[in-house]
């Protein structure tokens, strides 16, 4: 079926360049992406990365890599898979690799990393003058009420209070922002699911947290200061705001790719690992870990080929 939702095929009218909302950047005469080895009198960024059109981002450096070779695969790139090379090799801080219109990059883990990380890549985007971009963060989350391995494709992004909000701290206020994500792409992302029937998605909120363990709810950590009647309590109420899954970046990504006049649609889609109602640790074998791993990029690598054409 034709896809719906096509930020490629629309014309590169003026609102699909990335734009950044800093009045400084302007009078810079140089930019240096720090995080990222890269910067606008060292890089042709708009050589490099003007053609971009998806980028993809993901906590683990292995996995944004295996995510890059998967996509050069499923493009049917030329060359092999030493091809696709690390481009932020200069820095061992995030990883970068380009497999034709696709970006992949490695965020770490939690707000911080991947804030850094997103203020680097929108400035790229924008100084490399790239158009009508999409942006999806690939991950891992724990669930709440749904068996382990299901897909969550996020609507809405919550903080730990289930408000759909993320507050940045600027000098000494608290900037309120909104962490709504795209809905079209959000369905879009849902229908093309139906054509892979292996696993189970589903739409729901997401919560974010600032930590794994006490702030995830968790009785396992170093530190736990309640009850297990009040951890399920917390994660029941959870679930009935809506809440599907918890992982630790999805707020402000959603914030900065959504209200920080980057008009660029995005999605967070992460599998998840464990159902929170029955259990704290990680105790998947390997293998299966690995398995679930990989649904979010074969979703994300069927829906980039059916934005392209290649079915
Ligand atoms: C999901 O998994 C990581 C913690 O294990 C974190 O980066 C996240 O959001
Ligand atoms: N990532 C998280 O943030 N929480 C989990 O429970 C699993 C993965």
């Amino acid at each position: 079926s034709a896809p719906q939702y096509s930020p490629t095929l629309s014309p590169c009218v003026r609102k699909g360049f990335v734009h950044v909302k800093n009045p400084h950047l302007d009078s810079m005469e140089e930019d240096i992406l720090y995080h990222l080895d890269l910067g606008t009198k060292t890089h042709d960024l708009p050589a490099m990365f003007g053609d971009v059109k998806f980028v993809c981002v993901g906590g683990s450096p292995n996995r944004m890599k295996a995510f890059a070779l998967f996509m050069h695969k499923e493009l049917e790139l030329e060359g092999g898979g030493e091809d696709v090379k690390d481009i932020c090799a200069g820095t061992d801080r995030y990883c970068m690799y380009k497999t034709g219109p696709v970006l992949s990059i490695s965020h770490g883990m939690g707000i911080p990393s991947i804030s850094i990380m997103l203020h680097e890549l929108i400035k790229l985007l924008h100084h490399a003058r790239c158009c009508d971009v999409t942006i999806i963060r690939i991950g891992t989350s724990g669930g709440i009420g749904i068996v382990p391995g299901t897909v969550v494709i996020t609507d809405t992004a919550v903080d730990s209070f289930f408000k759909p909000q993320f507050e940045q701290v600027i000098l000494d206020n608290i900037v309120t922002r909104s962490t709504e994500l795209d809905k079209d792409l959000a369905e879009e992302l849902l229908n093309c699911s139906k054509e892979i029937s292996n696993f189970p998605t589903l739409i729901g909120h997401t919560m974010c947290t600032y930590d794994f363990y006490e702030g995830q709810g968790r009785l396992d950590g170093a530190l736990c200061s309640f009850s297990r009647e009040k951890k399920l309590d917390y994660l029941k109420r959870a679930y009935r705001a809506g809440v599907r899954n918890i992982e630790m970046e999805s707020t402000v990504f959603a914030a900065m790719c959504g209200l920080c006049g980057l008009k660029v649609p995005a999605a967070v889609v992460c599998v998840t690992l464990l159902d929170r109602l029955d259990c704290d640790q990680i105790n998947l074998p390997h293998d299966v870990l690995v398995e679930y791993q990989q649904r979010p990029q074969l979703l994300i690598s069927k829906f980039i080929k059916q934005q392209l054409g290649l079915h």
